[in-house]
């Protein structure tokens, strides 16, 4: 489904086979040397959300050489599948990066901008768990006019061209909606990204 130019949801990309060797994996990089934790903003506010990186670090606002996990082929190799999917070709993505969010409890995510990246090459999202809403603004601001989209664990969705500067947030997650069968409680979200770092 293609919710505006450039954006493109594909539910329930991911079979629930690949949904648990996704999470499994997830559980696996948090025992590395960059363990899931909350970013500390530089006005002082600590997100809800708990992440780690893969390959290049992220941190609030620029991206850091590794330090902990690298990008495994197989995660790039996934990225490029995705964008396939969403476009018909990969126009060559080569991920250098993944951000990976754990939504627990209460966990939101307030509507921002991704900007640190110094490349228009497009975002793909990759949702584990837990149901939640997603909403996917403009370009300009953070408020309206914006669409409510719900994500489901195995969704696919694809950020490029003139969507790949919009506004979005997680305003709410559905506590205890994941497929029992995962074992997860909570969402994880998997974001593959070219950094241009
Ligand atoms: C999430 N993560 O569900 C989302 C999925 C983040 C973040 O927002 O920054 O970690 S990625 C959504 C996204 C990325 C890039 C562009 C756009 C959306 N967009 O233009 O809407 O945890
Ligand atoms: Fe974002």
């Amino acid at each position: 489904t293609v919710v505006a130019p450039g954006a493109v949801h594909v539910p329930g990309w991911l079979s629930l086979a690949r949904q648990r060797e996704l999470v499994d994996a997830c559980r696996e990089w948090g025992r590395g040397p960059d363990p899931y934790r909350r970013t500390v903003l530089p006005g002082g506010g600590v997100m809800s959300v708990r992440s780690l990186s893969l390959g290049r670090r992220w941190e609030p606002y620029r991206y850091l050489d590794s330090v902990g996990v690298e990008l495994p082929g197989w995660l790039a190799a996934l990225g490029r599948e995705a964008v396939v999917e969403a476009y018909g070709e990969s126009g060559d993505f080569s991920p250098d990066t993944a951000l990976v969010n754990f939504y627990g409890d209460g966990a939101r995510m307030g509507m921002h901008q991704d900007k640190e990246e110094r490349s228009g090459a497009p975002v793909v999202s990759l949702s584990l768990g837990d149901r939640c809403v997603f909403r996917f603004g403009n370009a300009e601001n953070r408020g309206r006019p914006y669409r409510d989209v719900e994500l489901l664990s195995g969704d696919l969705f694809v950020f490029g061209g003139a969507s790949r500067w919009a506004h979005h947030g997680v305003p709410a997650v559905r506590p205890g909606t994941a497929d029992p069968a995962l074992g997860l409680a909570g969402r994880l979200n998997i974001t593959l990204r070219e950094t241009g770092w």
